[in-house]
């Protein structure tokens, strides 16, 4: 007897598409991924459930997401998250209300975000360092300076006025976890080099016990070269000696302030994918672009939707559909080398646009 055909794969999606053009780049990377879905000949499909959460919420409710939120959340296979943060609302707020809420109540400890170079952008890297711009920043996504330990109105130390307190947690599970994380990417890259980024002169606690840590962890992948490199070397590495990195794996904070600078590099911070894994799948991930909201360009529909699409494409990674996702990066590689750029990047095609042409690339 033949065999059964395999049963379609129907993921169930959260969508978030929250501030400011979340909304725009949420939908072009829903109707991309809805477009895959509809050529596999019905072999997967993409079930979305969209969340009204954000600062527009915020105003009406006094939070930025439902308080069963994460119960709510926890139902799907993944997140597809657009932007957080709107100028009605404190940025402290809606980020600690709804990013953080969902990364560290998920556990979503392994915060990747690629840097890459695409034909056709203008990078302000030298022409000859352009296709040496093919890293992994590994971000530690649960704690370090994003613990949230702190408080104000402190009195004693400091002569008058008030005192702020804020405090960085380094735990050895926690470090240990995401070094391993980028060791184990390491081996699966042509270029099996980890760099580690700290401060640990300046911050002689958390920072030394995360460099020791990456030392101990450094032994057990003799194959995987390593180095040890203090942030602010590393910053001025990104741009005078990019052919010297592979994967990046660095604090909260640090991770955060480089892997901008990786895709401002690469030519714009609208091209930035990234992916917040849980990697041990006992609660779903998220995937969004690394950009904010841009309330400045909000709404006007020329929003860079490439950060939100390679998104889409961690995600179809995450679910095993490898094939699928080279398929979408090869799309998006051509739509930039055949000139169709958004606004960022010097070009004068919209958000509707870019999408359509990632779409119809799609088809080659
Ligand atoms: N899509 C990413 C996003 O909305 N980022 C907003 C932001 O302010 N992030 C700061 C952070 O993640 O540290």
């Amino acid at each position: 007897t033949a065999d059964p055909s395999p049963t379609p794969a129907r993921y169930r999606i959260a969508a978030i598409p929250a501030d400011g053009v979340g909304a725009e780049v949420v939908a072009a990377g829903r109707s991309v991924l809805d477009a895959l879905a509809a050529g596999s000949g019905g072999a997967f499909s993409f079930d979305w459930t969209e969340f009204p959460w954000g600062s527009r919420y915020y105003a009406e409710t006094g939070a930025m997401m439902a308080d069963d939120g994460l119960d709510r959340l926890k139902e799907f296979d993944a997140i597809y998250f657009g932007a957080v943060g709107w100028p009605t609302v404190p940025d402290h707020i809606s980020l600690w209300g709804l990013r953080l809420r969902v990364c560290q109540g998920f556990d979503q400890w392994a915060n990747v975000r690629p840097v890459r170079f695409l034909p056709g952008v203008l990078s302000p890297l030298r022409a000859a360092d352009r296709a040496e711009l093919d890293w992994v920043v590994v971000r530690e996504n649960s704690e370090g300076e994003y613990a949230g330990f702190g408080g104000r109105n402190f009195a004693g130390r400091g002569a008058g006025g008030e005192v702020a307190v804020q405090s960085s947690v380094f735990t050895e599970t926690g470090c240990e976890r995401i070094i391993r994380f980028a060791f184990d990417l390491a081996r699966t890259r042509e270029r099996r080099k980890v760099s580690s980024v700290t401060k640990s002169n300046a911050q002689q606690y958390g920072m030394v016990l995360w460099d020791e840590v990456f030392r101990r962890v450094a032994a057990d992948y003799p194959d995987v070269e390593t180095e040890s490199v203090l942030v602010d070397a590393m910053a001025a590495k990104f741009v005078l000696r990019p052919e010297e990195l592979s994967v990046v794996v660095a604090s909260n904070l640090n991770a955060d302030i480089l892997s901008d600078l990786g895709s401002a590099l690469a030519g714009s911070l609208g091209l930035a994918a990234s992916a917040n894994l849980n990697p041990e799948r006992a609660w779903p991930s998220m995937f969004e672009p690394v950009h904010g909201s841009a309330p400045d360009i909000a709404g006007q529909g020329v929003a860079n939707p490439i950060g939100a699409v390679g998104s889409a494409a961690m995600m179809l990674d995450h679910f095993g559909l490898s094939e699928q996702a080279g398929r979408l990066n090869r799309a998006i590689a051509a739509t930039t080398a055949a000139g169709v750029l958004p606004r960022d990047l010097g070009g004068r095609a919209s958000t509707a646009e870019v999408t359509a042409a990632i779409i119809d690339a799609l088809a080659d």
